[in-house]
């Protein structure tokens, strides 16, 4: 079934401020620890970027015990129907869940739970207008992915599941959707036959770091630095945003993690 919009118009968003531990977040390779006067600042944009499309965004206090807790996405996936609290693969990170779940509550979602021990990090769940496709990484099991395929299966979603490539942190470090028949994906996930539904453009060689970006309402935010994937958009007529990532990408972060996005 095709739900057009599902996954890129939305009306109000969650995200949380890095706090002192952000600097202790998980990265696969040290290149330094984030800055977090910076951190905070390139935050403070996409926030800002963000209520420019159309987004009412309500940023929660940051979590000095969860230094990666930046990152809501992984903690949560929000649909119209109802949200599900996930469970984060990383040890370090399961906890935010609960405290995710709590926050959604106050605001007014209704909280489901994944049954059984499965896991899985938003970052792995790519919601698209035809499909929610899910990738198995090092944080995102098949028993996880099953579990959600359960809960979302009562609201008529169907659930792919697809694996995120090796050492890629998570499926949504490739691709984002565009619109409802078109994403943006690297080479390492275009060649595998996942979207064989969809156009797909291609982030030029070199430039993989560009597809972790999102469409929201009329706007596509990008990370900025990546003049060809930058130019190849704009010519396919989406409206860019290019923001500063820098500290996020110290820890594999990037524009996706940072908020949860839904209608509301
Ligand atoms: C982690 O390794 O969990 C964090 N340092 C980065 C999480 C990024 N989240 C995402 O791509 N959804």
């Amino acid at each position: 079934m095709s739900r057009d919009g599902v996954s890129f118009r939305f009306n109000s968003a969650i995200a949380r401020l890095p706090g002192n531990s952000v600097v202790q977040g998980i990265r696969a390779e040290d290149r330094g620890a984030p800055d977090l006067s910076t951190f905070i600042e390139q935050h403070r944009r996409y926030v800002a970027a963000l209520e420019v499309a159309g987004v009412a965004v309500t940023v929660l206090p940051a979590l000095e015990d969860y230094p990666d807790s930046v990152f809501v996405e992984d903690a949560a996936f929000c649909l119209p129907q109802c949200s599900i609290a996930l469970r984060p693969g990383a040890a370090t990170r399961r906890g935010e869940a609960a405290i995710m779940a709590a926050d959604l509550m106050d605001l007014g979602h209704s909280v489901a739970g994944l049954a059984g021990a499965g896991c899985i990090d938003g970052g792995d769940i790519l919601l698209t207008d035809k499909t929610i496709m899910i990738g198995e990484s090092e944080r995102t099991d098949a028993a996880g992915i099953e579990a959600l395929a359960v809960l979302v299966a009562d609201w008529g979603y169907t659930v792919t599941p697809v694996e995120t490539p090796a050492g890629v942190l998570h499926f949504k470090s490739d691709c984002c959707v565009l619109d409802s028949d078109t994403v943006l994906a690297t080479s390492r996930l275009s060649n595998a036959d996942y979207f064989a539904d969809f156009d797909v453009l291609q982030v030029p060689a070199g430039e993989e770091a560009a597809a972790n970006a999102i469409r929201v309402n009329d706007k596509v935010l990008m990370p900025e630095g990546f003049p060809a994937t930058a130019q190849l958009l704009r010519h396919k007529g989406y409206s860019l945003v290019e923001l500063p990532v820098t500290q996020a990408a110290l820890l594999d972060g990037g524009l996706s993690c940072m908020s949860l996005r839904f209608n509301h």
